[in-house]
């Protein structure tokens, strides 16, 4: 009797666990790839992975509330579809800060990835890893996730990574594929600085020799 009773009770217990509603738990990453444009300027690439149980509605990047990180003016803001950009910054000391805000039907549904987000800046990579300069301890990258629009829940507080450069990514979609050669001899054909492979200060053949060299080497 004694244990029909305690498992009757168990019984009960997880049917009341099972029967109250989950709250809403924000979960996620996001991972900045970064692509130099050579003459000190960088174009970097966001994605977000939402493994949370609700959705993403709003990506606050490098900031937290009264403060914003990035040490350069972000430039050539965009965003994937459905979703609008806002540069926000109180004026130096301040730095920057980009808010991403979804419409309603845009939002990053749980379990889903967006890339899309982007924006230029004269900060390398190596210096958006580190600790922002008007707060000393604090990762430039920290950011913010809103299940809406921003203030409209908690929110949570997260520090984006960055994944490590590819040189032979030309395209900087994330995947080392035949069109980088095509996008790197376009490059080259233009003149661009950065078309540079070798790094000796002047275009000239054997850049495209370095390129195709560590093209089929691969990306680390
Ligand atoms: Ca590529
Ligand atoms: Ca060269």
């Amino acid at each position: 009797v004694r244990s029909f009773t305690l498992a009757r009770a168990v019984c009960v217990l997880g049917l009341m666990v099972w029967s109250v509603p989950a709250l809403a738990a924000l979960n996620g990453s996001a991972a900045l790839r970064s692509q130099s444009l050579g003459a000190g300027q960088y174009r970097n690439q966001v994605t977000v992975q939402n493994t949370g149980d609700t959705t993403i509605g709003t990506l606050w990047f490098a900031w937290i509330p009264g403060q914003n990180y990035l040490p350069s003016q972000p430039t050539n803001i965009v965003s994937p579809p459905g979703w609008t950009a806002l540069v926000t910054t109180a004026g130096a000391p301040d730095g920057y800060g980009i808010r991403w805000t979804a419409n309603a039907s845009s939002r990053i549904p749980v379990g889903g990835t967006l890339s899309g987000f982007g924006f230029d800046g004269s900060d390398a990579p190596a210096v958006l890893s580190g600790n922002a300069p008007n707060a000393p301890t604090t990762p430039i990258l920290t950011s913010f996730f809103y299940i809406g629009n921003a203030f409209g829940d908690p929110g949570l507080r997260f520090v984006a990574s960055v994944v490590p450069p590819c040189p032979v990514d030309w395209d900087g979609n994330g995947t080392r594929q035949p069109a980088d050669i095509f996008a790197f001899l376009t490059s080259y054909f233009n003149g661009e600085a950065r078309a540079d492979f070798n790094a000796n200060g002047t275009r000239e053949p054997g850049d495209i020799f370095a390129f195709l060299t560590a093209y089929f080497v691969g990306c680390p």
